[in-house]
């Protein structure tokens, strides 16, 4: 069977933009000839010389491997954490018209392969239902003349789709949608763009509550069409490259979480960052010189507003050349820095990939010397345009060029920077002299030619192959380089371009964000979406990076952000000044307090941080991650969960002081504020005045929370309280370990334990004074002072009721505390 790319609407576009012929001619596999076992994986001969290979990764994840040539090319992924995956044990019954295969433990998915007319895949669960099945009308397909590649899988009448990595898009599902991956500088970027900075094909799907997950690992220009076409069918694509994915059936109860714990298994799990980079950030493009730097850090401690880092933009540096300063306006950076650290500051610095082409720079000269810059079709060292002018560009695809680059980092750790900004990594190039055509906000004047070389580890190819890789080899080159220069401290690096793994190197902030409330609105959406694409630390320019912002909207951005992972403000060059501060007087108050309530419950994320290092369970969720089976909460785009416990509805309209939220079924919610309990499966009114983010805490829950620090060094000295909403029981763990290095790896954290019930806490915590120590439980959404309350069986007075907030405050004399109860 034989289409025309006419007929495949999404190829076209796609083709299109890379400048292939549009009348390409495509194919499916056809039918199978032969079914091989091959060690513990099957591959299948096809009347079209196609080979596709099926195997199981783990009982409940199946990788399909489709190569149009027939042979393999090599087995090497960048997406995942060991390179290749690991394969498991095989049951394989085979006859002509179908094969069956099951991982051999049982008990997980079954692969079904019709042989004829053509090869079409159906994967089951372990229940027998059906996962996800190739639409038969356009199975795998292939185009022998460009090299590209698509399937289609059928869709269920109602079938919802998160993740994609970062999109623009203000829907939380993708389904309906068009969408392409390749990595885009995107300056000022419209809500609804697409592709973004990141590139990450991954989705968790969602039908009759049941999910799953696909993951096309392919690193060229690629494409989904989530039943934009046609919404009987989704299909996905690249122009290059093998037809290599994997399915996750979601484990027994087909969840979400279990199918990001089987993708982040694959694909490797954020690190736990240091402490520091949890706290929040106040960043500019750029502060122009080392007073100005110090100006804004002595600032915050004057006012008392709490942070921890400060972010110089490239406006530090000699003419912009990559590690190093400018001797006029940072003439001793050595001193900032200390002076920073002294005052509880942490200092980030940017580097661009760019390194300027000038024979009387070191660093130039080191890494020509060194063989490492990307060169061009004829074999040229490949010259770009970027800041600092004409620029040469490490291959980080090659593995000396990222050793080479990771040892660039010496001399600004030795200086005592901190922690490092990846940026321009898409890598994004200024356009060239010669091109007369409208500045393009995006496109292919913006990055490198398509034919540029790339070493790919041993597998060269081009830039069409390589482009979605490069920011993410780049921000791995920087955090292994940090790994070996500092191994006792935990890297902090943040990366505007990635691909699938990039969690495993860095924080995400989504680039050059507007400041208009469509972009705040965005903000959830966007950050969730990519957050349960296997990246936990994520966050976006708080105010909106690309205008001047306004107080109002400013303020209630702040707050909005306060629980997302990565909190930074941050302003371009020709905007007005934007310190917590800028606005004074009612928004100043506000602001600090927004800063503030980030600081409280800092504990409760840094444990969300080491869940997600074991689980792939990330800190912010959609609704619907935790809720997949409540139909009211699938959708909601403008609310997001911390952890499993905390709901946030942030205001993100002008002018608003009310607002609905609603509250997912099955769990009972009480207002952080005023201890009011709500039942989950209905919305409810809020007030919102501009100083109250509306934020609910799930009955059951024990979230940690400390006073208000003025940064995180001070938290080993501050005493925790733990904050329990009643009305439900539950069991909820807290993490404590020394906040940077590497100790907790060898057992030197500790667990505590809390469980709830119908008037009754129990404790179980590890004795230690090596950590914050548990000075009392804060009882939320009580009706009314408890006639006793009892430690251990002893009747304690000190406990003080809070009645407009709801709220029991009994505080803990020591840490032998096992039981707390309430009598009526
Ligand atoms: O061409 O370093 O997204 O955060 O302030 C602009 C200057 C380069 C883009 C980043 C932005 C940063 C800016 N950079």
């Amino acid at each position: 069977m034989r289409w025309s790319s006419k007929h495949v609407p999404g190829l076209v576009v796609a083709l299109m933009l890379a400048n292939l012929p549009a009348q390409a001619a495509w194919q499916t596999t056809g039918a199978v000839t032969q079914a091989t076992r091959m060690g513990e994986q099957v591959s299948f001969a096809t009347t079209s010389g196609a080979r596709v290979a099926v195997s199981f990764v783990s009982a409940d994840a199946v990788r399909v491997r489709m190569s149009a040539a027939g042979a393999p090319g090599r087995d090497f992924s960048y997406a995942l954490e060991h390179g290749a995956p690991a394969q498991v044990k095989l049951r394989f019954d085979d006859n002509a018209e179908r094969s069956e295969l099951r991982a051999d433990a049982g008990n997980g998915a079954r692969v079904v392969v019709r042989k004829r007319p053509t090869l079409a895949i159906t994967i089951y669960d372990a229940q027998g239902r059906v996962v996800v099945a190739d639409d038969p009308a356009r199975p795998m397909a292939f185009d022998a003349d460009t090299g590209a590649v698509e399937a289609s899988k059928q869709r269920g009448a109602y079938e919802l789709y998160y993740g994609f990595g970062e999109q623009g898009l203000p829907t939380m599902s993708r389904e309906g949608q068009f969408l392409v991956d390749w990595n885009t500088d995107s300056y000022k970027y419209p809500v609804g763009s697409n592709p973004l900075y990141q590139t990450i094909p991954f989705f968790i799907a969602l039908r009759d509550g049941l999910a799953y997950g696909l993951f096309f690992d392919n690193t060229w220009r690629s494409h989904f069409d989530m039943g934009k076409s046609d919404p009987r069918r989704y299909a996905f694509g690249a122009d290059g490259g093998e037809l290599n994915y994997y399915v996750f059936t979601g484990g027994a109860d087909r969840s979400p979480a279990n199918v990001l714990r089987d993708y982040t298994a694959l694909t490797g799990r954020g690190a736990l960052p240091p402490r520091w980079a949890l706290g929040y950030q106040q960043s500019r493009y750029s502060y122009m010189s080392q007073a100005k730097v110090l100006d804004i850090a002595r600032t915050f401690r004057e006012k008392k507003i709490p942070a921890d880092v400060i972010h110089l933009d490239i406006d530090y540096m000699d003419g912009y050349r990559v590690f190093t300063w400018n001797p006029t306006t940072f003439p001793a950076p050595e001193k900032m820095l200390a002076d920073l650290h002294r005052d509880g500051f942490h200092a980030v610095t940017i580097v661009d990939p760019g390194v300027k082409f000038d024979d009387n720079y070191a660093v130039y000269r080191s890494g020509r010397d060194a063989g490492i810059y990307v060169r061009d079709a004829a074999g040229r060292e490949l010259h770009a345009k970027v800041w600092p002018g004409i620029c040469a560009f490490p291959d980080f695809t090659r593995a000396a060029a990222r050793a080479w680059w990771g040892e660039q980092y010496r001399k600004p750790l030795g200086e005592g920077v901190d922690g490092f900004w990846n940026d321009m990594n898409e890598p994004a190039i200024f356009t060239a002299d010669d091109f007369t055509g409208p500045q393009p906000a995006q496109g292919p004047q913006k990055t490198f030619a398509l034919d540029v070389r790339h070493d790919g580890d041993g597998d060269p190819g081009t830039h069409a192959r390589y482009h979605n890789v490069y920011g993410m080899q780049m921000v791995r080159a920087t955090f292994e380089g940090l790994r070996q220069l500092a191994p006792e401290k935990r890297p902090f690096a943040i990366t505007r371009a990635g691909y699938a793994g990039v969690q495993r190197y860095a924080a995400v902030w989504s680039g050059d964000n507007d400041a208009s409330w469509d972009h705040l609105a965005l903000t959830i959406p966007l950050l969730t979406n990519l957050s349960i694409s296997g990246v936990p630390f994520v966050g976006a320019d708080v105010g909106g990076f690309a205008a001047t912002t306004t107080p109002e909207l400013y303020t209630r951005w702040l707050q909005a952000a306060a629980l997302t992972p990565f909190y930074r403000t941050h302003s371009a060059t020709d905007t007005d000044p934007r310190e917590p501060w800028t606005y004074g007087g009612e928004y100043e108050r506000i602001n600090k307090a927004s800063i503030e309530l980030r600081y409280r419950l800092l504990p409760y994320l840094y444990t969300l941080f080491a869940q997600n290092e074991n689980t792939g369970l990330p800190p912010l969720r959609p609704l619907a991650f935790d809720y997949p089976r409540d139909a009211g909460a699938l959708l909601v785009a403008d609310e997001y969960l911390v952890g499993r416990d905390l709901l946030v509805a942030p205001v993100v309209v002008e002018n608003q002081r009310a607002r609905n939220v609603y509250l997912p079924k099955g769990d009972a919610w009480i207002d952080w504020w005023s201890g009011a309990r709500h039942e989950g499966g209905k919305t409810i009114k809020v007030d919102a005045p501009l100083e109250r983010l509306p934020l609910f805490v799930r009955a059951g829950a024990a979230i940690p929370t400390q006073p208000v620090i003025q940064h995180t060094g001070e938290m080993n000295n501050a005493p925790l309280t733990i904050a329990l909403a009643t009305g439900a029981s539950g069991t909820s763990e807290i993490y404590e370990d020394a906040g940077d290095g590497y100790a907790y790896r060898r057992g030197a954290a500790r667990t505590i334990k809390v469980a709830v019930s119908a008037g009754k806490v129990t404790l179980d915590i590890p004795k230690s004074a090596a950590y914050q120590r548990i000075a009392a439980i804060e009882l939320l959404g009580l009706e009314a002072a408890p006639a006793t309350v009892r430690i251990d069986g002893k009747a304690v007075s000190d406990a003080t009721f809070d009645a407009a907030g709801k709220r029991l405050r009994i505080p803990l004399a020591n840490e032998n505390v096992e039981e707390i109860s309430l009598v009526k």
